[in-house]
C-alpha cells in the first residue's frame, strides 16, 4: 500500500521541509488591497473593457470570455461540450462538431488556449484550444466567437501538451500526455510499458488564409508523459520545446514512481527539420481513424469526415531533429521569453527554476556537449545549456509568463504565490500571494513577442473562503493583479465558469471592430433555408417531415401544422429572418427530447422532434425578442399512425383542415 508518508518524504527531500504537496495557505490571507484598487477595475456603465480574456473552462469543455479589468463574463463559447444556452450539440447542424472516431463525445476537458499570432504578435483571428480526454484541437473564429473546426488527434492519449502555436501560426501542436502502444497490436500487458508504450507529438498545419487544420506529420517519441510546450520565437523560431515527466517510464503509482529521478527533460524539436524530413518522404503513412469536423458559415452546418491515415516520422530516420535537455524535476510548464533566447523549465517538485539559453543549446549541439543519451537521443549537458537558476523562488513552480521589460512571473502552486524575477540575472524581485494554489497565470500578451503587460491574472485551483459558500463546490477563483509598478498589487477577485487553466488576453481593439453582427440572409446556403415567409412549407418524405419555418418579430411561419403522425421524425428548420444585431429567436416544442435551438439573425438551425404520441404540441420562441415575444407561438397536431389528417400548415388563417379527422380525437393516445 502506498503511504502518504512516503510521498511526503519525497517532497521534503526535493523542496523545503515544512512544505506540503497540497499547498499551504499564505499567511496574510486577508491581503492588503491598495486603496485605489476599486477604481482600477471599475468599468463604468456603458464603457467597455480594455481586453478580451479567453479563459479555458477546464472540465466543462468550454471557453469563457471575460472583460479585463472588470472581470465581467461576456460569453461562453462551447467547444468540446454541448451547451444548452446556444443549442450547441443539440441542433442537427452542430451535432457533427462533437463527432469523433468513437462516435459523439459531448463533454471534454479543455485546458489550454492559444491565440493566433503573426510575427509573434496577436493577429485577432483564431483561438485554439485542446481537448484533453479524447485528443482533439479546436479552432474558434474570433469574428463569430464560435467553434469553426475540430480535429481529432490519432496515435495520442491525453492531449495535454497542446495546442501551442508557432510564431506565425504555421503549426499548432499536440503532445501525448499518456504514452500508449502506437500502431500494431495494442492489446498488450500494461507492465510491458517500457517495451511497448510510445509517445507522439503531432504538428497540425494551419492554412494561413482559411485557418483550416490538417495533421502534417506526427513524430514518434520515447514513452514519457508530455506535459506542456512552447514554440521558439525569433532566433529560436524553428524549434519547439516540450516538457516531459515520467522519464522513469513507470506505469503504476506515478505519484511516487515518476518522481524517482532527479531530472526529467525538456525535449527540443527542430520542427523545420522535421518539416523537411516529411517533405523528403522520410515518414510513413500509417492507418488511423480520426474525425475532422468543420462548421461552414454559409450553410450554417457542420460536417464530420473520418480520415484514415497520417504521416508518422520515426526519428531513427531523421537525425539531428530531437535533443533532450535535463530539467529538474517533473517539469510542468516550459515557457519561452519574448526574445526567444530563454527557455524556462518549471519543475513542479524542484526547489529552483532553471533558465536555459537558446544560444548555448545551439553551441552544445554544434560541439556535441552531451551527457549521454536517452532512448538513443543525445542529452545536452545541463551546465552547458544553462543560463542560470532562480534560487529559492518558492514551492511548486508551474508556469511562467513574461512582460516587455525583461521580467518573468512564475506561478507557485504549493506556496500559493506568484514570483516576479529578472531574466537577465535570475534574481527574485517580488512575490505576491494568491488565494489559493495557483495553476496557470496570464500576463496580458504574455506568450507573445511583445507583451502588453499592465495586468496579470492568477487562475487558482482552490477557492476556500473567497466567496459565499455554495455547497460543496465553490465558485472558481481568478485574481487580477496590477503589474505596472515594481510591486505586484492584487486588484480583484472574479469567479470563472468551469475550472480555469490557461487563458490569453488580447486588446479589445484587435477584435471588436471585426465582430460579426448578423449573417446575411441572401448568403444563407442552408439546404433547408426559407429566405422569406413565402418560401415556408412542410414536406413529407416517408416518415420524415421537414418544416421550413421562419421567425421574425413576432411570429413563426407556419404556426399551425397538422397532418403529422405518430412515428414521424419532424425536422423544424427555422430561419431567423432578422437582419438586425442581437436579435436571435429561439425555438422550443413541448416534449422535444432534444431541448431547444437558438437561431442568430440570418441563420438556419434545425430541431429534430420525434412524434411519439398523438396530441397537440405547442411551440414557441424562447428568446425575449419583442413586446409580443410571448405571442410568438404555434401548435403542432400529431395524429395516430394511419390517420387520414392531411398535411397542412399556415400562419394567420384558421385551421386549414376539418378539426377532427375520422377515427381520431384530440384525446387519442398512442
Ligand atoms: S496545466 S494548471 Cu493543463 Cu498547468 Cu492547467
Ligand atoms: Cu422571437 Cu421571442
Amino acid at each position: 500500500m502506498y503511504s502518504p508518508g512516503k510521498l511526503l518524504s519525497i517532497i521534503i527531500i526535493t523542496a523545503v521541509s515544512s512544505a506540503s504537496l497540497f499547498s499551504c495557505k499564505p499567511k496574510s490571507a486577508q491581503s492588503a488591497i491598495s486603496g485605489d484598487a476599486a477604481g482600477k477595475v471599475y468599468v463604468a456603465p456603458g464603457k467597455y473593457d480594455e481586453f478580451y480574456d479567453f479563459v479555458s473552462g477546464g472540465f466543462n469543455g468550454q471557453i469563457g470570455v471575460y472583460g479585463i479589468p472588470s472581470g465581467r463574463l461576456l460569453r461562453i463559447i462551447p467547444v468540446f461540450s454541448t451547451h444548452p444556452e446556444s443549442g450547441w450539440g443539440y441542433s442537427e447542424e452542430t451535432k457533427p462538431m462533437l463527432n469523433t472516431s468513437h462516435g459523439e463525445v459531448p463533454w471534454d476537458d479543455l485546458h489550454h488556449i492559444a491565440l493566433s499570432t503573426t510575427n509573434g504578435e496577436h493577429d485577432g483571428r483564431w483561438v485554439f484550444a485542446n481537448g484533453n480526454n479524447t485528443p482533439r484541437i479546436a479552432r474558434i473564429d474570433m469574428k463569430s466567437f464560435r467553434t469553426a473546426e475540430i480535429i481529432e488527434i490519432p496515435n495520442s492519449a491525453g492531449n495535454h501538451s497542446s495546442p501551442f502555436i508557432t510564431e506565425n501560426t504555421e503549426y499548432t501542436i499536440a503532445g501525448t500526455r499518456f504514452s500508449v502502444p502506437i500502431q500494431g497490436n495494442q492489446d498488450v500487458a500494461i507492465n510491458t510499458y517500457k517495451q511497448n508504450f510510445k509517445g507522439t507529438v503531432s504538428f497540425i498545419k494551419v492554412d494561413p488564409s482559411s485557418g483550416r487544420m490538417n495533421i502534417a506529420f506526427q513524430i514518434l517519441t520515447p514513452g514519457v508523459n508530455f506535459d506542456l510546450s512552447r514554440a521558439g520565437k525569433k532566433k529560436s523560431h524553428d524549434w519547439f520545446f516540450f516538457s516531459c515527466y515520467n522519464s522513469e517510464k513507470a506505469n503504476t503509482l506515478l505519484e511516487v514512481n515518476a518522481s524517482a529521478k532527479d531530472k526529467d527533460f525538456i525535449m527540443a524539436v527542430n520542427w523545420k527539420k522535421a518539416e523537411e524530413y516529411a517533405k523528403a518522404g522520410k515518414g510513413k503513412m500509417v492507418p488511423v481513424e480520426y474525425a475532422h469536423n468543420v462548421y461552414d458559415e454559409k450553410t450554417h452546418s457542420a460536417t464530420s469526415t473520418i480520415e484514415k491515415q497520417v504521416l508518422l516520422l520515426d526519428p531513427k530516420d531523421c537525425p539531428d531533429m530531437i535533443y533532450f535537455i535535463p530539467c529538474p524535476k517533473s517539469p510542468h510548464g516550459t515557457d519561452v521569453d519574448p526574445t526567444g533566447e530563454y527557455i524556462v523549465g518549471s519543475g513542479k517538485l524542484a526547489a529552483l527554476i532553471p533558465v536555459f539559453s537558446f544560444t548555448k543549446i545551439q553551441q552544445a549541439i554544434a560541439n556535441k556537449t552531451y551527457d549521454g543519451t536517452f532512448d538513443g537521443f543525445p542529452v545536452l549537458k545541463y551546465e552547458a545549456v544553462l543560463h542560470g537558476e532562480v534560487k529559492k523562488p518558492g514551492l511548486g513552480p508551474l508556469h511562467t509568463e513574461f512582460d516587455n521589460d525583461g521580467n518573468a512571473y512564475t506561478s507557485m502552486f504549493v506556496s500559493s504565490e506568484i514570483v516576479k524575477w529578472r531574466i537577465k540575472d535570475v534574481t527574485v524581485l517580488d512575490r505576491v500571494p494568491t488565494y489559493y494554489s495557483i495553476g496557470h497565470l496570464s500576463v496580458m500578451g504574455g506568450p507573445t513577442t511583445k507583451p502588453y503587460g499592465k495586468y496579470m491574472v492568477a487562475y487558482n485551483k482552490i477557492t476556500k473562503d473567497r466567496y459565499l459558500p455554495t455547497g460543496p463546490e465553490l465558485a472558481q477563483s481568478a485574481q487580477l493583479y496590477d503589474i505596472t509598478g515594481e510591486k505586484m498589487k492584487l486588484l480583484l477577485d472574479f469567479p470563472t465558469v468551469g475550472e480555469p487553466h490557461y487563458a490569453e488576453a488580447i486588446p479589445a481593439s484587435k477584435i471588436s471592430a471585426g465582430s460579426i453582427k448578423i449573417y446575411k440572409i441572401e448568403e444563407n446556403a442552408h439546404p433547408f433555408v426559407s429566405k422569406g415567409e413565402g418560401q415556408t412549407k412542410v414536406e413529407r418524405k416517408g416518415n420524415q417531415v421537414h418544416v421550413y419555418m421562419t421567425a421574425i418579430r413576432s411570429h413563426l411561419t407556419p404556426d399551425n401544422i397538422e397532418g403529422i403522425k405518430v412515428g414521424d421524425d419532424v425536422y423544424f428548420h427555422v430561419t431567423n429572418l432578422e437582419q438586425d444585431w442581437d436579435v436571435p429567436h429561439g425555438f422550443a416544442i413541448k416534449n422535444a427530447n432534444n431541448a431547444e435551438v437558438l437561431i442568430m439573425p440570418g441563420e438556419t438551425q434545425t430541431l429534430k422532434f420525434k412524434a411519439d404520441k398523438a396530441g397537440i404540441f405547442p411551440f414557441y420562441c424562447t428568446d425575449f425578442c419583442s413586446a409580443l415575444h410571448q405571442e410568438m407561438q404555434g401548435y403542432l397536431r400529431v395524429s395516430p399512425t394511419g390517420s387520414s389528417v392531411a398535411l397542412s400548415w399556415g400562419t394567420g388563417k384558421t385551421n386549414p383542415t376539418d378539426s377532427v379527422a375520422k377515427g381520431a380525437t384530440t384525446s387519442t393516445k398512442n
